[in-house]
């Protein structure tokens, strides 16, 4: 197993309806570590950057729209294998898809108000967290139960 890191955003819905701590929750009882966290609200410049590859697609503009609504809390998980594991917590695009058990399946009703966005693969994951977190943001430390969670 590969040690990795991947960028979590809670998008606005999930900070207006009062989901943070659930979602966080969620990937600290997992036993994922929490290397950078902040709260802000998301510039056009910063939003179009991070949906950069759906540019001129009809969901883009909404997409924009929605991200830059109200602030929301972004993140650096780090973990074994952690982008697969994230992306498999955070459930399908759709909630109306995403199975039960998963945060857009136990949280969204719609696939414009998706709660949360996770990087889908290693490079998407490298720009993103260096698109939004300067290297001095991440910090590197180690969580007392790291030693009970693999062998
Ligand atoms: P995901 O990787 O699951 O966040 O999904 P995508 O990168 O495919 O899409 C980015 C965001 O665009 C989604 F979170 C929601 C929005 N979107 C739509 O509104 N309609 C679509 O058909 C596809 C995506």
């Amino acid at each position: 197993m590969e040690k990795e890191r991947t960028f979590v955003m809670i998008k606005p819905d999930a900070v207006q309806r009062g989901l943070v701590g659930e979602i966080i929750s969620r990937f600290e009882k997992k036993g994922i570590k929490i290397v950078a966290m902040k709260m802000l609200k998301v510039d056009r410049e910063l939003a179009e950057k991070h949906y950069a590859v759906h540019k001129g697609k009809p969901f883009f503009e909404p997409t924009v729209k929605y991200i830059t609504s109200s602030p929301v809390i972004a993140m650096v998980l780090e973990g074994y294998n952690v982008i697969e594991m994230v992306r498999s917590m955070v459930g399908k695009t759709n909630p109306q898809e995403a199975a039960a058990g998963t945060i857009r399946g136990d949280y969204g009703q719609h696939i414009g108000r998706n709660i949360i966005h996770a990087s889908d693969g290693k490079e998407t994951a490298e720009y993103e967290i260096n698109l939004w977190f300067k290297q001095e943001e991440i910090c590197d430390y180690k969580r007392i139960d790291e030693v009970w969670l693999t062998e």
